[in-house]
């Protein structure tokens, strides 16, 4: 759904015109850093880039799903580790509290989240429970006013920057499954939460990742988020079903320009006396890759279209984020081929987004996950 075209024109060209101006020339710098500079950040929140997706009455831009999808596929056209440190914020830091807190809870996190005071980080993943997330073993334990924590979580991404955290945690230990699970915010800072060191990753440096540490933790019952215990799975995956159709649109952002940097490379480089775009097995490659971009920014428009009229989309979700994800590792390994030896160098940039996109396949639900929710789904449909 679209609300206003021109406005929302302006928005899409004001952030291609930060990407192109902004992050692009310092891509190679925040992969050298692991740093993103302070400046940057600054611009990001004049520009309200960390409240996209929070509603306009909390101090965000309420952007409908269409036109999310639509800011992160302009977004994905520069390295992902830029759209990791606000994307957060608009997505799994900050919807469960959109989704499912209470009016308290938004009025205190959401205004901080949507200027970007305040940056969210969502607290699923545990050593031993990664896609089984309803096998998770962090304990929340009521003692009078409190609930206690204890556990760890891991790869939690902007842990390190992160001034409150999503965490689900097991308040019923007589509930094996999802049902005894519970969402709560905690702040840092809190006594008995500390941060892990930072991650050493494959990819998307300046991006960060780090365990989270509960020892003894005493969270305040009213960080329950909703106010109610059990329903915290359910949050959870209600969070993720979004997440799934942003992460999509991400894909076809980051492919978009993997397209486009290799078809200029084609055009340029010159074999066997002309340009290399001029041979049909390169073109195939070129060919595949639009038709396969196509697909994808069809569907993640469709899903977006879908979870705007209210329909449940976790099926659609899981399909655009399977397939967009998918293909984008297509598309990557196409356009290294395509650079050729120049691919396999750090300096023209594509080896740097053929190793940021291959966690696209694996967070908020692996490539798997995705196969086993959409065909759960089929089947219960027609049982
Ligand atoms: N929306 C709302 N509720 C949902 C839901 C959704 N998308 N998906 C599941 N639920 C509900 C179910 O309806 C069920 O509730 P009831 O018992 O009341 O019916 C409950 O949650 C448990 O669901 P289910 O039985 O399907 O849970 P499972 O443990 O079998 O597995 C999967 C669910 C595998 C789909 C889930 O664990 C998952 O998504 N894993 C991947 C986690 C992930 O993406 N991690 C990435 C890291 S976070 S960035």
């Amino acid at each position: 759904m679209i609300r206003d075209q021109e406005i929302l024109n302006i928005l899409l060209d004001t952030i291609e015109r930060f990407v192109r101006e902004r992050l692009i020339p310092l891509e190679q710098e925040v992969a050298e850093s692991d740093q993103i500079p302070e400046s940057i950040v600054t611009e990001m929140k004049a520009l309200g880039l960390f409240g996209l997706s929070i509603p306009e009455e909390y101090g965000g831009m309420g952007l409908s799903m269409e036109e999310e999808v639509l800011a992160t596929m302009v977004i994905g056209h520069t390295s992902p580790a830029f759209r990791s440190l606000f994307a957060t914020n608009n997505g799994i830091g900050s919807q469960g509290i959109v989704m499912d807190g209470t009016s308290e809870q938004k009025a205190h996190y959401l205004p901080q989240l949507a200027s970007g005071d305040l940056i969210g980080s969502f607290a699923l993943t545990e050593p031993d429970s990664g896609s089984d997330a309803a096998s998770l073993r962090t304990q929340a334990v009521r003692d009078g006013n409190h609930y206690i924590l204890n556990g760890t979580k891991r790869y939690i991404t902007n842990a390190p920057e992160a001034g409150i955290f999503t965490v689900m945690a097991r308040t019923d230990a007589d509930k094996k499954g999802a049902d005894g699970i519970s969402a709560f915010i905690v702040e840092r800072g809190t006594a008995g939460l500390t941060v892990g060191s930072i991650d050493k990753k494959m990819g998307q440096k300046g991006a960060h990742t780090a365990d989270v540490i509960f020892d003894n933790c005493r969270v305040p019952v009213s960080q329950l988020i909703g106010g109610r215990e059990g329903i915290g799975f359910k949050t959870a995956m209600k969070v993720l079903d979004k997440g799934r159709i942003n992460i999509a649109a991400l894909c076809v952002g980051v492919s978009e320009r993997m397209l486009d940097d290799a078809l200029h490379y084609a055009l340029e480089r010159k074999q066997f006396g002309k340009p290399i775009a001029d041979f049909q097995l390169i073109q195939a490659m070129l060919a595949d890759s639009k038709a396969e971009l196509y697909a994808a920014r069809s569907m993640v428009i469709d899903a977006a279209r879908r979870r705007d009229a209210g329909q449940d989309v976790g099926t659609e979700a899981a399909c655009a984020k399977l397939f967009a994800s998918e293909a984008c590792g297509r598309i990557a390994d196409r356009a290294v081929q395509i650079f050729g030896g120049a691919g396999y160098l750090a300096e023209y940039g594509i080896e740097r987004f053929y190793r940021d996109v291959r966690l696209f396949r694996i967070f908020e639900g692996t490539s798997q996950i995705q196969q086993l929710v959409i065909a759960r789904n089929m089947i219960r449909a027609a049982s």
